[in-house]
């Protein structure tokens, strides 16, 4: 039914969107050789079935016109409104790649799309939708019981019921199987336990309903996932106050999960996965998301810094654009982004084949983190002193990819993982 409806909205909207318009160069080889398109350099679109491009157009028509307008005013009041992911929901956009429970079960590249469209206007949108779709979402579908699966996805689906994801710990970041936050069995409180310990940087908290947090049970010593529903949570066992005053990710809500004999029913624990593999699997979903994501991030800011640089006229009245240096960098960028797109739609294949290695999700994370961050920088160049106006966009897409490139594993981290691929070699003790 969503399915349909991300169809119907596509076919519904008419015209494209200016940002796909195809701005086609003119070509200096013959009249027979094909035209470049600087907007998908190396035609990732060709490689799209028709459903993809449906729902990327459905995606990238209401971020354009809906979120694009708020993100100004949102970024500097460090405001994120929840409602944003109820739209989402409506869209079918939340959840996408899962099959039922009210989601659409669209591909994995159908489901980078729908983040590449969302970070195209911000990362913090992205983010909190992330959260909500591959964390959360993710989580439950895929270690859930069936009850957990019906009592929750439906809901999180429509963007009705919020989530977070708490695995980082004050003093645990890159290595969470050193966490210390405990479930033991409640004292007076018959089939429950009793969780305590404190998460940090976690999207979503302060305005999550249910809490997806990982916790080492006392019997075993083992990581296990419990489901924390905020309404359930007697006054003092559970606080989620907001982490303020970021200098980044600013139009997302971040804050912390502080737990004090917090008691959480056993029907509410993941029943049968114990230990990393079950926040890292649901990693392997964010950190997809995040790699094409983070590709609509950088192709804004090669979008926005092509345009300045042709009207901006320096020195006798060239353009910018006119000069070999700004070229350069717009090459660089173009390059990069349409590099990591293919790349990326290339793991999302696998992975629906389920042939996608971890690795390969960190290959991609890590590259696309990385270069979109070092290109934004540069691209931040061509706009001279106007860069530092926040209405230039390019400055609070810089910032955000600091924070691209320190989530979900912070990129030096997935140099080790990979590192470890290729040596056979533990470098990170
Ligand atoms: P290690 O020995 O490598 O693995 C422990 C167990 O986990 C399994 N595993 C995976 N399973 C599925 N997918 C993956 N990607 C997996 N990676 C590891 C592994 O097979 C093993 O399973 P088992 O059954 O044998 O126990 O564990 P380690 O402790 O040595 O970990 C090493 C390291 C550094 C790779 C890991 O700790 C790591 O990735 N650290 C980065 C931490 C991180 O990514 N944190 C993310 C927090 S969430 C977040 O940032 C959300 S932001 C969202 C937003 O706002 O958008
Ligand atoms: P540290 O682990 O202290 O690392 C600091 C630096 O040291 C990094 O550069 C790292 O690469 C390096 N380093 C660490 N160990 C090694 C080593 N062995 N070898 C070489 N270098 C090393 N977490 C969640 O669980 N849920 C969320 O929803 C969430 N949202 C976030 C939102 C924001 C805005 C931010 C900023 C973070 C969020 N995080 C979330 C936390 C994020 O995942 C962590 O910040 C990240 O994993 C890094 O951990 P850390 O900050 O403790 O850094």
């Amino acid at each position: 039914m969503f399915r349909h409806s991300l169809r119907a909205v596509a076919r519904s909207s008419g015209a494209r969107l200016s940002y796909s318009r195809p701005m086609i160069a003119r070509s200096f080889a013959s009249a027979s050789q094909p035209p470049f398109n600087w907007e998908d350099p190396l035609a990732s679109r060709n490689l799209l079935t028709e459903d993809e491009l449906a729902i990327a157009e459905t995606a990238e028509r209401y971020c354009q016109e809906r979120l694009l307008p708020r993100v100004l005013q949102a970024y500097r009041d460090e405001h994120y409104d929840p409602k944003i992911l109820e739209e989402m929901g409506e869209l079918g956009l939340l959840g996408a790649s899962i099959d039922g429970y009210g989601c659409a079960g669209v591909s994995s590249v159908a489901g980078g799309l729908i983040t590449r469209a969302v970070e195209r206007v911000d990362s913090g949108y992205r983010s909190g939708m992330s959260v909500q779709s591959s964390l959360v979402m993710g989580g439950i579908y895929e270690f859930g019981s069936e009850e957990q699966k019906q009592k929750f996805l439906p809901d999180m689906a429509r963007g009705k019921l919020l989530g977070a994801f708490g695995l980082t710990e004050p003093n645990h970041g890159s290595d969470p199987g050193s966490m210390e936050s405990v479930a033991r069995p409640h004292p007076t409180k018959k089939g429950y336990y009793s969780l305590s310990g404190a998460k940090t940087w976690i999207t979503n908290s302060p305005i999550a309903d249910v809490l997806l947090v990982w916790a080492k049970l006392q019997e075993t010593g083992k990581i296990r996932g419990f489901l924390v529903e905020r309404k359930d949570c007697p006054p003092g066992t559970l606080e989620t106050p907001a982490l303020k005053d970021k200098n980044g990710l600013r139009a997302s809500i971040t804050g912390m999960i502080q737990m004090d004999d917090c008691p959480v029913p056993e029907a509410n624990m993941f029943p049968e996965i114990e230990g990393l593999r079950g926040p890292f699997s649901c990693l392997n979903n964010a950190r997809y998301g995040i790699a094409m994501g983070v590709m609509g991030a950088l192709e804004d800011c090669i979008a926005r810094a092509r345009t300045y640089a042709l009207e901006r006229k320096q020195f006798k009245g060239n353009p910018l654009a006119r000069y070999q240096l700004v070229q350069k960098k717009l090459a660089d960028a173009a390059s990069d982004a349409a590099y990591g797109t293919l790349a990326a739609i290339q793991v999302g294949r696998l992975k629906d084949e389920g042939r996608a290695a971890p690795e390969m999700i960190s290959m991609i994370k890590r590259q696309n983190c990385d270069m979109a961050l070092r290109n934004s920088r540069v691209l931040q160049e061509i706009f001279g002193g106007n860069a530092v106006s926040d209405e230039y966009a390019i400055g609070r897409h810089v910032a955000n990819f600091f924070v691209t490139q320190t989530y979900e594993g912070q990129s030096d981290i997935h140099s080790l993982i990979l590192g470890r691929a290729i040596t056979g070699i533990q470098a990170f003790v």
